[in-house]
């Protein structure tokens, strides 16, 4: 029934591919074979990560986008992560995502993922669907998630280019900005730049980008997603990263180091998750777990019969 679903939603059925990504998300043990399916019919879409503080207009500027690409005929997937909410499916969030415009567009899909219904984690989620989107032969996929904690770094992990927006005052947020920030911007947008003040934001980015030796240049760009200012030269910028990326060595030394972690992230998820459910059903196995969380001693002994089974 659920190989079906993909066929269908490889054919276009908007519905079809909802449902699919519902069966994706429900992890039970049965859809490790649809999860396989997906990602063989994968095409290569390419993804685009936009991250950056809450109300600095993430879905304003993913409008704008979603605008140019419809126009050049593309077809438009979206993840937007609320990784502060607990919704998921659908679109929930919907009032929340400036991208409203396009609700009755079939050539733009727009999934919301909020904290529930991601076993395994926001990021494992959001790569599940992003395949589902990509199976289902879009031509272009966005992930918009707030830049929190640990969210936005593990976008950089999913996405090709990651476009991280920021608003002209957030020239203390540079300050105090994670590190990490910066070493998986791929480009900057400086949006709501109809508000003046962005210059300075600006000089101040390139200065700190100067300082690291990469070998692209990290652009920062002005823009106004509500003026609908600056937009062409963020399309360009997409383009021209793309365009690196496909030539440069280090550039995919560092894609096929991450694919090999979130390999080994994927395998201890599902053994973890297995091993869960074979203490659930194991009397024994699960007065051993029993003993360990009410006396606080040794969880080895468990651990040791655990691995038994897989190693032997
Ligand atoms: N002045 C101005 N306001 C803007 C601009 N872009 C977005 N806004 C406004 O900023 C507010 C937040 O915009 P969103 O696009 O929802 O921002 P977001 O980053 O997606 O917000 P979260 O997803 O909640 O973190 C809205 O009231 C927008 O109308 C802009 O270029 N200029
Ligand atoms: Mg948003």
């Amino acid at each position: 029934m659920t190989v079906s679903l993909l066929t269908q939603a490889q054919h276009g059925n908007i519905r079809a591919l909802s449902q699919l990504i519902t069966a994706i998300e429900s992890h039970d043990k049965d859809s490790l074979n649809l999860h396989s399916a997906v990602y063989d019919a994968r095409k290569g879409a390419p993804i685009l990560g936009i991250t950056g503080p809450p109300g600095a207009g993430k879905s304003s500027l993913t409008d704008r986008l979603i605008h140019r690409y419809r126009k050049q005929g593309e077809r438009v997937g979206i993840v937007a992560i609320d990784p502060s909410s607990h919704f998921t499916g659908g679109a929930i969030l919907g009032d929340r995502i400036r991208m409203m415009s396009h609700a009755s567009d079939p050539g733009v899909f727009i999934r919301s993922l909020g904290t529930r219904g991601s076993h395994g984690g926001l990021s494992r989620a959001t790569q599940d669907i992003v395949a589902c989107l990509d199976a289902a032969g879009f031509d272009r996929i966005i992930v918009e998630t707030v830049g929190v904690g640990q969210t936005e770094l593990d976008i950089a992990r999913i996405a090709d280019t990651t476009l991280i927006v920021l608003v002209p005052e957030a020239g203390d947020v540079v300050q105090t900005m994670k590190a990490g920030l910066f070493e998986v911007a791929d480009l900057f947008v400086i949006n709501k730049s109809d508000r003046g003040g962005g210059e300075n934001l600006s000089t101040a980015l390139q200065g700190q980008m100067a300082l690291d030796e990469k070998a692209w240049q990290v652009p920062v760009l002005l823009a106004s997603a509500l003026k609908d200012e600056g937009i062409e030269g963020i399309l360009e910028q997409i383009e021209a990263h793309r365009a690196f990326a496909r030539d440069n060595h280090d550039y995919h030394t560092m894609r096929e180091m991450l694919r090999r972690e979130l390999f080994f992230d994927l395998l201890s998820d599902e053994i973890a998750s297995r091993m869960r459910q074979k203490i659930a059903h194991d009397k024994h196995l699960s007065q051993l777990l029993e003993h360990y969380v009410h006396e606080g001693r040794n969880p080895y002994g468990l651990l040791a019969k655990l691995l038994e089974s897989i190693v032997p």
